[in-house]
């Protein structure tokens, strides 16, 4: 894997716009030989998953994922991604010293008919409390506009959760997007990225993407990380999501990736 390495420190100022805009695409990057084990991995999860969406797999590093369940042995390659020395570097200046990681998503579109995912922000419905994340999106196959590219609006985090509606829309991966009289989409900006770049972005950042009507695939890789003076709050009651799955967090196992968990974590597992 990937060596920690100097560039892979952000530095005051990319920490700074962060903050500003609630986003950094950072200098630091995955090796080619780390993009070629993800290719690997998605290649595997999804031949073993015929009847999942792409861009539904939901944590791929747990054994069996959560909500719909993930068949086959993928996931120690996923879980290892996700706690990349480089990576877990940055997020302690993002996040602190104590970080879990505690959630991840495939979102693989398939070329011709790859679904949009409607502008929203996350979090609302997370179960972290006091609520903090930062969300690490890594392209697996080059992310264009083309293709369907994650979008951002810069700085929308600032001003906390917007009202979400329900998007009744066909070919697409959530069922809520942010209130339009809420949403400035003029101000959106593409992140294209080649694969083994990333995006770091905020919980309450307005994102999406097009649908991938292009003749090429766009995978990516998005990990959740929060810190573990936070509560990962099972309490939460299951649900059923937009996409007909069981959204379950009792018996989630959540990961150390940097630091200590004051105690008030449960199912942590080290790395
Ligand atoms: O992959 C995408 O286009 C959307 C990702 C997303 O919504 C997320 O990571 O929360």
């Amino acid at each position: 894997m990937t060596a920690p390495t100097e560039t892979a420190l952000l530095s005051p100022d990319e920490i700074d716009a962060y903050h500003r805009d609630g986003y950094i695409i950072p200098r630091w990057r995955f090796s080619p030989e780390d993009v070629g084990r993800m290719l690997n991995a998605v290649e595997r999860v999804i031949a073993s998953n015929p009847d999942h969406r792409p861009e539904r797999l939901v944590c791929p590093h747990i054994p069996g994922g959560a909500t719909k369940p993930i068949a086959g042995e993928h996931h120690a390659d996923f879980l290892s991604f996700g706690t990349t020395v480089g990576l877990t570097s940055i997020l302690r200046q993002l996040v602190g010293p104590d970080v879990l990681m505690w959630g991840s998503q495939l979102f693989c579109k398939p070329a011709s008919i790859g679904m949009a995912i409607p502008w929203h922000q996350d979090g609302d419905y997370w179960p972290i409390r006091p609520l903090a994340n930062v969300s690490a999106w890594i392209a697996i196959d080059p992310a264009t506009r083309e293709n369907g590219c994650l979008r951002i609006i810069p700085g929308s985090h600032r001003d906390g959760l917007a009202p979400h509606v329900q998007d009744n829309r066909q070919n697409i991966a959530l069922d809520q997007t942010v209130a339009p009289e809420h949403l400035d989409e003029a101000r959106a900006i593409d992140l294209e990225l080649e694969p083994g770049q990333l995006a770091l972005f905020d919980v309450y950042l307005m994102h999406g993407s097009n649908a991938n009507t292009s003749g090429k695939r766009r995978a990516g890789q998005v990990y959740r990380y929060m810190p573990s003076t936070s509560l990962f709050d099972r309490s939460m009651p299951d649900k059923v999501n937009a996409s007909g799955h069981q959204v379950k967090y009792q018996k989630r196992p959540v990961f150390q990736v940097l630091g200590t968990d004051p105690g008030a974590n449960t199912l942590v597992r080290q790395i």
